[in-house]
């Protein structure tokens, strides 16, 4: 039986590693075992690859070479980590996908949507998600949440408050554009109650 693929996205402490190690211990109380993932750093070579993309205080890296990274990471994810998981029937839970790199480096960046759709193609060769979570709220507020939370700010993290906005306003874009398959959970919610919502939602998955 070939597993699931449920996608995690928003903008910067939206709370989707939060959701997501709930969602594996919840996955693992009904005896379904699950992956947890993440891109960028899903794989050996993307943990490298995310130290060069988030590391901060480093030479300027340029838009088109950082979508060229964030592609090379999900080629080897995709490969190494979500076909073989996927093959044997596991239910995959993953930290941004595809959709990131939509809203980060295409509206965020600015870059050639064509061209995004394009790399994103080569480097999922043809792997589609069952189900994308997105975790909507303000960008200020995820920020906000971050620095609350003592980590240090990443590269991206430390981009102007415009960017994020508009990050935040690409999700938007596609949760309308695929309302069929983008789920939009309201991010500013308890813990606990967005956790329900993600069971009910899954639990039809799982019938299914
Ligand atoms: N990126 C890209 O540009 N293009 C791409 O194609 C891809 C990625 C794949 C990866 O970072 C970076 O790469 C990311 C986009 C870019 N930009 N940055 N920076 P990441 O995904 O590894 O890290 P992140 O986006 O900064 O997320 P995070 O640190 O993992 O945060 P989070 O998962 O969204 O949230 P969290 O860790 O679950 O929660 C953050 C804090 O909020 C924490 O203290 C929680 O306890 C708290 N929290 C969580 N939920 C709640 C609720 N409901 N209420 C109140 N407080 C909460």
């Amino acid at each position: 039986m070939q597993g699931k693929l449920i996608i995690f996205e928003g903008v910067e402490g939206c709370g989707k590693t939060t959701q997501i190690q709930l969602t594996s211990q919840w996955l693992q109380s009904l005896g379904i075992e699950a992956v947890v993932t993440r891109e960028p750093g899903g794989t050996e070579l993307g943990v490298d690859l995310r130290r060069l993309l988030l590391e901060t205080g480093k030479n300027h890296i340029a838009s088109r070479t950082e979508l060229l990274l964030y592609a090379a990471d999900r080629a080897q994810h995709v490969e190494q980590e979500l076909k073989p998981n996927l093959a044997s029937g596991k239910f995959v839970l993953c930290d941004r996908f595809i959709y990131s790199t939509i809203a980060y480096q295409g509206y965020g960046r600015s870059l050639d949507m064509d061209l995004i759709n394009q790399l994103n193609q080569i480097a999922t060769a043809g792997l589609v998600s069952d189900l994308v979570f997105w975790f909507d709220v303000d960008a200020e507020i995820g920020l906000q949440r971050k620095r609350s939370s003592g980590e240090i700010a990443d590269r991206i993290e430390e981009e102007k408050i415009d960017f994020h906005k508009r990050v935040q306003q690409g999700y938007g874009e596609l949760a309308k554009t695929y309302p069929e398959f983008i789920i939009r959970i309201d991010a500013s919610l308890s813990k606990e109650s967005i956790q329900q919502q993600i069971q009910d939602k899954l639990s039809k998955v799982i019938i299914n």
